[in-house]
This record gives C-alpha cells, sequence and structure tokens, in this order.
C-alpha cells in the first residue's frame, strides 16, 4: 500500500469540540463585500457562465452549479504561506460526471489543480500518467490493461467537451469562492427551477479580513511566535437561499467528524437556511456511505461491501439527487 500523508489521524485526535455559530446578519455578509474587492478576472467569468447559460436555455437542459474541493485562507497578501483543508474535489469531480450522464449541464466550480471531472481518472492517483502508457516500435500507445476503461472515459468527456455541457471555472482563496459563487447564483436567475445548486465545497468557516493581511511574507525573526486571529466567515448559504437563487433547488453539504452529531448538524443547517436538501458525511466514510436529510425525511445511501473500493457512490448519490429535484421541480 502507498504512503498517503493526505489522509488525517482520526485514532489519536484530540477531541475539543467547538461551539455552534450564529447565523450570519445580513448585514454581514453585506461587510464582506464592502471590506473585500472582487477578483478582478470576475468580468470574465461573468462573461462565460452568462454565455453557458443561455446556450442551455435553447438546449433546455437543467443546470447544476457543483461546487469542489476546499478553500484557502491567505495569511499574507503575497501568499507564501494559508491555511488549507483536506478536500481533493473527489465529491465534486465524480459528481460532475454523474450529472453529465444524466443529462445535465454542468458548471463546476471548483478549487484550481484539484480533481476535474474526467481527468481525475489519471491525475493525483498513485499512478504517474506515464504508467499508463507503453512503447511499441518506436511509437508511444495506451498499456492494454487500461485501454478499454480510457476509451470510455475519452468519450464521455470528449462528448461533454464538444456538446459544450461542462464550464470549469476556478478558485483559490475563500474571497474568490464566495465572490464566484454569487455571480455564478445571479446568472443562474434566469434557469429559474431548472437550476440545481450542489454545494460539495469544503468552505473555509473562518478567514483573515482583507485589513489584516500584510503584504508580505510573515519574518519569522520579527515575530518569534505567530498568532493569528481569524474571524468567522458569514455563512452565505441564507443569502444564497433568500435572494440569489430564489427559485433554485439547493443542496448542500455537512461534513463532521463525530459520528454523534452529524444528523443533528444536517437538520440544524436544513432548519437554518430552509433549502431543500442536506446530505451529511463522514470524513472517515465519506466514500462509502451519505445520509440524506430533508424535513420529512433521512436516509442513508451505503455501498455494499462488495462495492467499496469498486464503485463510485456518487454513481448511486447523484440519481437520488436527480429525482429530488424532479419532484421538487414537479411540486413548485
Ligand atoms: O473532496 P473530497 O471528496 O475529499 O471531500 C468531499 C467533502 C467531504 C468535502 C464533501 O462531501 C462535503 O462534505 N462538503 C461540505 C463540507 C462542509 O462544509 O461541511
Amino acid at each position: 500500500m502507498p504512503i498517503r500523508t493526505s489522509v488525517p489521524d482520526t485514532t489519536s485526535a484530540i477531541d475539543r469540540s467547538h461551539p455552534e455559530f450564529p447565523v450570519a446578519e445580513l448585514v454581514d455578509e453585506d461587510n464582506f463585500f464592502k471590506d473585500h474587492t472582487p477578483p478582478a478576472y470576475l468580468p470574465e467569468i461573468e462573461a462565460q457562465v452568462r454565455e453557458f447559460i443561455a446556450h442551455h436555455q435553447t438546449t433546455g437542459k437543467n443546470v447544476v452549479l457543483v461546487t469542489s474541493g476546499g478553500t484557502t485562507v491567505p495569511l499574507e497578501n503575497n501568499t507564501v504561506r494559508f491555511i488549507d483543508n483536506f478536500s481533493a474535489g473527489t465529491r465534486g469531480a465524480t459528481s460532475a460526471e454523474y450529472f453529465l450522464e444524466n443529462g445535465y449541464a454542468v458548471i463546476f466550480l471548483h478549487r484550481e489543480f484539484s480533481l476535474l471531472p474526467y481527468s481525475r481518472h489519471y491525475s493525483h492517483t498513485t499512478n504517474c500518467f506515464l504508467d499508463y502508457m507503453d512503447e511499441a516500435d518506436g511509437k508511444i500507445e495506451i498499456n492494454k490493461k487500461f485501454a478499454d476503461e480510457m476509451l470510455l472515459v475519452l468519450r464521455k468527456y470528449r462528448h461533454a467537451k464538444d456538446s459544450n455541457l461542462l464550464l470549469l471555472i476556478p478558485y483559490t482563496t475563500v474571497n474568490q469562492y464566495l465572490y464566484t459563487l454569487q455571480l455564478i447564483s445571479k446568472c443562474l436567475q434566469v434557469a429559474g427551477k431548472k437550476a440545481l445548486f450542489y454545494l460539495a465545497a469544503a468552505v473555509s468557516d473562518f478567514f483573515l479580513p482583507s485589513s489584516k493581511i500584510p503584504e508580505h511574507k510573515i519574518q519569522s525573526q520579527a515575530t518569534g511566535t505567530l498568532v493569528v486571529n481569524l474571524e468567522q466567515v458569514p455563512k452565505f448559504l441564507r443569502r444564497l437561499v433568500d435572494s440569489w437563487a430564489p427559485s433554485a433547488m439547493i443542496v448542500s453539504f455537512k461534513l463532521e467528524t463525530d459520528a454523534n452529531i452529524l444528523i443533528l448538524k444536517a437538520k440544524g443547517a436544513l432548519e437554518r437556511y430552509q433549502h431543500q436538501l442536506v446530505i451529511g458525511n463522514l470524513l472517515q466514510t465519506r466514500k462509502d456511505e451519505v445520509v440524506f436529510v430533508t424535513s420529512t425525511d433521512e436516509r442513508w445511501i451505503r455501498l455494499t461491501e462488495e462495492q467499496k473500493g469498486v464503485v463510485d457512490i456518487e454513481s448511486l448519490i447523484i440519481p437520488e439527487v436527480i429525482a429530488a429535484h424532479t419532484d421538487w421541480t414537479e411540486r413548485q
């Protein structure tokens, strides 16, 4: 087995439970946008998103916004150091593939350099991409062991690209994420209930406001120890539900590490933000089981022992989410 340094050591972790935070007041969110400048490239993204959505108004496809990967919190403006989280974007990239397979057009808002739909099969794996290739008669070819599966992935990838079904939008910092999420949500308003939000990104709860970020690399000689006072990121889900995307169906994820509080926290999120569905998962078992929590129901989706490590749990999650979207659309 290869050594995986990115897997957190959950057995020796110390429990320092921290309290629940209040929902952000609207003023917190207004202040966030007042105090933080939008990324300079935002108008370019707006043009791409508007064009993509306009195109799918003509194809009649439902459009899903999939958010994926983890946000960073820079500690310096010329960023040498930043706070990050574990998410590689597996959930988001895999889910995007199953949405595409099930007829949706996908806006994929992802952490730059995290996993992408289709290429995820060959990047960030324990194999180097060169391991998928062989040399034969002085020419390069795909290793026969991988060729059939690769052809299937290639076909799906080409179809998504050639039919303009997948729009890749990157972010890195939490500031970029929030500005871009707000922008895409507002652009998606024209799609009404045909728009679906599938918020799988791991968004930082804490950040360093721009007013407190030093311009240059923090000097260790000057500081000795480094004390960083982070502030709470306003919870934007309420704003998303109320005003950025009032006609869309919204699915959020809730990640916990303590199984005893997962359902409680998922229900809490649903009550607070009044959206349609929370998918709960535990860090330790997220690839094998998730729980769907709605205002009336909680239901586990689990891989069987034989399926573990072989089947993507997203192949079970996405059809269920789509069924819920269809059902919800019909009831509106
Ligand atoms: O990227 P990944 O597949 O390793 O992890 C996915 C996940 C656990 C980040 C996602 O399923 C999730 O729960 N996102 C929301 C996290 C949260 O803010 O609670």
